[in-house]
């Protein structure tokens, strides 16, 4: 704060005051006083022109407003509420405004502006920054009568970049996610890039850029309530350019801001539009028009919605826990994620296998048709690093058992095909039947008292998967008859408890020794149930009847395909919660005890998949995008779910290729493994009775044509594994959005067909029927077509819609980007082999004829690599024609075994000027015959190198005239 302002705010609040003895001027004094060098940079006070200081409190009257001057785009819904009826009374009787309005969305019910519910009554300073402490207006009516009286709102500079605020209820304890952050920091940073600015009546808040004055965050735009199950707030964002906030199946990458209302809350659920899927990640990502990007994290996980529109402003409703926030500046879009994920953790590097192609399918039905499958794979030489099998190699769908009668064997035969270097993955389920006798993992848990429970403190039961004993199935009836006559009762473990843990990793270790899986595949765990609620519905309670219910889908009730809210799990050993508060994390609670048991069991990193996911899943395993179908649309959509994942810090995603539900047709199932060959995860996955999908299904074509193309992935994982090392480290995206690394260049915000591995390669793959023709954007920078090598000439550059490329149907368009070295390995039909097959590099140049790269390389396969620091990180430059290797990170126990026989093969560069006359290997004169200069590309492509990876090296080119 500089001087002046120091000046005007003392003698403001001296006007204002009634008196020396009054606490908010003294208060604000202190601060004053103690105006600590920090806060003098990045605080500044607004006191609202209007405010009486604890003075006579007015009597309730709306603030005369002219609805002609507020716009429509202004309006923030005061009746968000499901139910039409009276919403003219409700809404006028919570001191709201009623006019109905033909803009498509816009509600019709509005706060007035100025609406005024909570008012500053206390500013403390401290070293982390400031406590304000805010009291409800007495005089402003309520929603439903609940509201906390006094909310303290902590605003604690935790970085540079990074900022939290959280309002919350200073006398009482309420719901907070248990998901472990960090701890605050002692001190508050200095030189913050973000400047807070709030007004004391009403109280409102405004975060600012300070480099740019863009203004990130206006609270005064909507109302701020805080009651027990009701809270809202709402913000004007800078720029209509959003990102994230999932999980839901997006149509466009960059939200549409025209009146859309979310709603989050994992669910069993398939994606289709506007509903709350799996996963709950109250992420956002902005981009300001000025070319920064921010994120914020509303980090909370009750059920919630959210509003966007026109405005554009955002409006958060939740329906517990406190508003807790953190806003991360940036400034461009990776570094929004790396301070997010900073924040909620960084991504796990997976086992190398598990960067390979994955096959499963619900309904192999039998081993022998397994086994055909897998046969048909060899058979067609297709890379296949992780085979599946999904529930149905259970007895009655039974975790922890084998149909010995369609599936015995199965364990032989996963041994058989490991040996050949196939990994396997099973799933569980969370469900565990209670209608078995003798069935250990109920009995256990039972003992064990490791299930959820009801309000009586008895088991909850509901309904999953697990059939009766001794029925018959008849799938041919309707879904509700199904699950009443063949699925039995079952009960959800409480993943929380210590002894829940201890049973589970206990039931995962005995069934270890029936097959060996390498990893784990997790289901339902959000958590599904088909009875809602329970086998006897829910009882009439706060919880299951709340005051309101968010946007979320089925229309029905909150308990609407999973347990009643008021069923009481353990937050800890020593706190009980009831799943109102819990629901979302189920999955999460299930996937820490799961990756245990895994790592313990293998000794290995392996790999757990989960489908319900939270902020800091991404830490410890992937997610692929649920039950998708077959249908072109829903190929297209997968790119979003598979960035914004990136954004979330999930970035081991994919959807199913060729797509769950329904028949995938041939054409679509071609293109869809030319994306799918390009999901971080990429795993072929079909649903039950449906035609098979597989790779060796549609003939011999169709197989070598994916064969082919899975050897460009495989070529290119060193590559993929390396922007793995970067997202652990330091928590870069590995699939990006063109926005992403363009960020300045308007033409990229909206472009979600295309997409990048890192900063070096752009997939612009054909996402419609019947076509060979794909429309793709080129922002300003040297691109070259990964097949040939011909650069993408200067007039396509920044063409506003996008130039067309031919992609016959078996291609898919990719391009290099100047400047960027990519590793690359000779493909084999699994990583076990192509991970001792000849690297080579790919080194495309840039506009200064430049360019540089990493290589990440360890075991693969051990757990904590980076951390123990067994592992090689090569640096590679290219620049005044010599490209260089070197040693940033040589492995700390084992120097040389990591590289022992591996060698480097090929050098590939990209956009020379002209024909080199010399090319020197280490000083040498390279033969003629090893290298090759193709005058119409200007690729130079140097081979049969077999140069050790242990040794650095230089590339010499050199030309009879000087380029
Ligand atoms: O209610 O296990 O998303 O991948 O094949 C369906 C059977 C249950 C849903 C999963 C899907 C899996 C299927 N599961």
């Amino acid at each position: 704060m500089a001087k002046d302002d120091f000046e005007s705010l003392r003698s403001e609040a001296e006007k204002k005051s009634t008196g020396w003895t009054n606490p908010r001027v003294i208060a604000l004094l202190l601060v004053a006083i103690s105006c600590a060098a920090i806060l003098c940079t990045t605080l500044t006070f607004f006191l609202h022109p209007d405010q009486t200081v604890d003075g006579d409190v007015p009597p309730f009257e709306p603030l005369p407003t002219d609805p002609d001057e507020m716009t429509i785009v202004e309006r923030i819904n005061c009746y968000p509420d499901r139910n039409a009826g009276e919403a003219e009374r409700i809404c006028l009787a919570r001191g709201c405004e009623w006019q109905p309005t033909v803009v498509d969305g816009a509600p019709y019910c509005f706060f007035p502006r100025g609406h005024g519910t909570y008012r500053l009554v206390l500013e403390q300073e401290h070293t982390w920054g400031m406590r304000l402490t805010l009291e409800r207006e007495t005089y402003t009516p309520s929603f439903f009568g609940q509201d906390i009286q006094t909310l303290t709102l902590d605003i604690e500079f935790q970085s540079r970049n990074r900022l939290h605020f959280k309002f919350y209820d200073a006398s009482k304890p309420r719901f907070e996610v248990p998901i472990p952050l960090p701890p605050r920091p002692n001190e508050g940073a200095i030189n913050t890039d973000y400047a807070i600015t709030y007004t004391a009546r009403p109280f409102t808040i405004k975060i600012t850029r300070k480099s740019t004055g863009e203004i990130l965050w206006d609270t005064s735009i909507g109302a701020l309530i805080f009651e027990d199950q009701f809270l809202s707030i709402s913000t004007r964002l800078p720029s209509s350019n959003l990102y994230g906030f999932g999980e839901s199946e997006h149509r466009s990458f960059k939200h549409d801001m025209n009146w859309r209302t979310w709603g989050l809350f994992a669910r069993d659920q398939p994606p289709g539009d506007n509903i709350n899927l799996y996963g709950v990640h109250p992420f956002y990502m902005n981009v300001e028009y000025g070319g920064n990007a921010h994120g914020v994290l509303f980090f909370n996980l009750n059920a919630q919605d959210f509003t966007v529109q026109p405005t554009p402003a955002l409006t958060y409703r939740t329906v517990g826990g406190i508003l807790d926030f953190y806003m991360f500046l940036g400034p461009t879009p990776d570094h929004v994620i790396q301070q997010y994920t900073e924040l909620v953790g960084r991504p796990m590097i997976p086992p190398y296998w598990a960067l390979g192609y994955h096959l499963s399918r619900y309904g192999y039905e039998n081993l022998d048709n397994l086994q055909k499958v897998v046969a048909s794979m060899r058979e067609y030489d297709i890379p296949h690093d992780v085979q599946y099998s999904d529930i149905d190699y259970m007895k009655r769908n039974l975790d922890f058992t084998l149909d010995e009668e369609n599936f015995g064997g199965l364990g032989e035969f996963v041994e058989s095909i490991k040996a050949e270097g196939t990994r396997y993955i099973i799933m569980l389920d969370p469900a565990i039947s209670a209608n078995e006798t003798g069935y250990e993992p109920y009995d256990l848990g039972v003992d064990n008292d490791v299930f959820i429970k009801d309000e009586f403190g008895d088991l909850r039961y509901g309904k999953v998967w697990p059939d009766y004993p001794n029925i018959t199935v008849n799938s041919s009836v309707d879904w509700d008859t199904g699950v009443r006559l063949f699925r039995a009762y079952a009960v959800f473990p409480d993943y929380r408890k210590q002894a829940t843990k201890d049973w589970w990793i206990d039931q995962i270790t005995k069934f270890k020794e029936i097959i060996n899986f390498d990893g784990l595949w997790l289901d339902m765990n959000e958590p599904a149930n088909f009875v809602h609620g329970s086998v006897d519905g829910c009882s009439e309670n706060i919880y299951d009847l709340p005051p309101y219910v968010p946007r979320i889908s089925g229309g029905g009730p909150i308990y609407d395909k999973t347990i009643c809210m008021n069923s009481v799990q353990q937050l800890d050993d020593n706190r009980k919660e009831n799943h109102y508060n819990m629901h979302s994390l189920y999955g999460w609670s299930q996937t820490i005890p799961t990756v245990d048991a895994v790592q313990q069991l293998t000794g290995m990193r392996s790999l757990v998949v989960t489908r319900s996911t939270v902020p800091s899943s991404g830490t410890n395993s992937g997610h692929w995008l649920g039950d998708n179908g077959s249908n072109w649309p829903q190929l297209r959509y997968s790119i979003i779910g598979t960035l914004e994942f990136n954004l979330f810090g999930v970035p081991h995603v994919g959807a199913d290729i060729c797509g769950f539900f329904n028949d995938s047709p041939e054409d679509l199932c071609r293109r869809w493994h030319q994306v799918g060959a390009f999901y971080p995860y990429a795993r072929n996955h079909n649903g039950i009775r449906y035609q098979a999908q597989d790779p060796g299904s549609y003939g011999e074509e169709f197989a070598v044509s994916i064969r082919e193309l899975l050897h460009i992935r495989y070529r290119m994982l060193p590559y993929l594994y390396t922007l793995f090392y970067d997202a652990h480290t330091q928590g870069s995206t590995v699939v990006r959005s063109l926005m992403h690394e363009f960020t300045h260049d308007s033409h990229t915000w909206g472009i979600d067909r295309q997409f990048m591995w890192g900063s070096a390669l752009l997939i612009s793959p054909v996402l419609e029927e019947d076509t060979t023709v794909v429309r793709a954007y080129f922002p300003q920078a040297r691109w070259y077509d990964y097949y040939e090598g011909m650069e993408i000439s200067v007039e396509n550059l920044e063409v506003a819609g996008g130039i067309d490329l031919v992609a016959p149907r078996d291609v898919v368009p990719l391009h290099f980007r100047g400047g960027y070295i990519i590793p690359t390995q000779q493909p084999h039909n699994c990583t076990k082999f192509s991970r001792l097959n000849p690297f080579g590099l790919i080194v495309p140049l840039d506009e200064s004829m430049e360019a540089a790269g990493d290589l990440f390389w360890d075991d693969g396969d051990s757990i904590d690599t980076v951390e123990n620091g067994d592992y090689y990180l090569m640096r590679y430059i290219f620049s005044r024609h010599i490209l260089t290797s070197s040693f940033i990170h040589v492995p700390t126990n084992h120097p040389t075994a990591l590289f022992e026989n591996l060698a480097l093969d090929d050098i590939t560069i990209y956009g020379l000027e002209t024909e080199p006359s010399v090319v020197k290997f280490n000083g040498g004169a390279l033969d003629a015959s090893s290298f090759e200069f193709k005058a119409e590309t200007k690729v130079l492509s140097v081979k049969s190198l077999d140069h050790p990876m242990t040794d650095v090296f230089t590339l010499a080119i050199e030309f009879s005239e000087s380029p």
